[in-house]
């Protein structure tokens, strides 16, 4: 059995519920998904400065995994926050929900937009973009101006998916990335509304995570993703030390 350990980077637990259902509607029979958010960080993010802090907790969760001997892990903030780190300290792949999503936008289509929670979150989106080499697919990132935490609320639902269909109309683009893991189960909705491929990273890289293990596929350890070198961590961070 595959064990995929999926962790929400922030603290609000309805959302970790909410990815959890997400990644398990499609992942396969023998796949194992277990769903965790830290024990401390913010309860949303939406800021650089939420990104930052949450990140000792999503490293946290990547250690907690190797104890338990998870097989593979699913950053699931659209932020990918703490990507690279988590990536040097397991041993199985790490993937972020927007760098999964928008590969797999690329693999459906030649463009996407990407509807994203608050104004200030678009400029790490379109920085992922160009980061992973997408700048050109992503024709644009519109935000709802929604806050993460009021995506469960009703009226956000259809808010988000007139968005969707607007930024299609808008940016002329062939499917539309979710810019957000609390978006997740507004998938089958925005679909039938937009009528183009929607992309929920959850599902996305839960699904491309499976397909690394099953290929036997683990992140290099030759250069930049060795494991950190050992040295003292100290204060709050002190049981960070390796
Ligand atoms: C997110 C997300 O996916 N989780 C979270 O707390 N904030 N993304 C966003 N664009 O606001």
């Amino acid at each position: 059995m595959t064990h995929i350990r999926v962790i929400n980077p922030n603290t609000a637990l309805a959302m970790t519920a909410s990815i959890g259902r997400c990644a398990r509607a499609v992942a396969s029979p023998s796949t194992k998904v277990t769903a965790v958010s830290p024990a401390m960080g913010p309860e949303s993010i939406e800021s650089h400065y939420d990104e930052a802090l949450a990140v000792p907790g999503v490293l946290a969760e990547i250690a907690a995994g190797e104890r338990e001997g998870a097989d593979a892990y699913v950053i699931a903030c659209f932020g990918d926050p703490g990507l690279d780190a988590a990536r040097e300290l397991a041993t199985g792949p790490v993937i972020g929900i927007a760098e999964a999503a928008m590969h797999a936008a690329t693999l459906v289509g030649r463009s996407f937009s990407v509807v994203t929670t608050l104004s200030r979150t678009a400029g790490r989106a379109w920085e992922l973009a160009h980061r992973y080499g997408f700048a050109t697919a992503c024709r644009g990132v519109h935000a709802c101006d929604i806050p993460v935490l009021d995506l469960e609320r009703p009226p956000a639902r259809k808010a988000v998916t007139e968005l969707c269909a607007a930024a299609v109309e808008r940016d002329g683009s062939d499917s539309i990335v979710l810019g957000c893991a609390g978006m997740a189960e507004f998938c089958a909705e925005v679909s039938r509304a937009t009528g183009v491929p929607v992309i929920d990273g959850v599902g996305a890289a839960t699904r491309f995570a499976e397909s690394l293990v099953a290929l036997g596929l683990r992140t290099s350890t030759r250069g930049e993703y060795a494991r950190p070198l050992p040295k003292r961590y100290s204060g709050l961070l002190r049981d960070f030390t390796i």
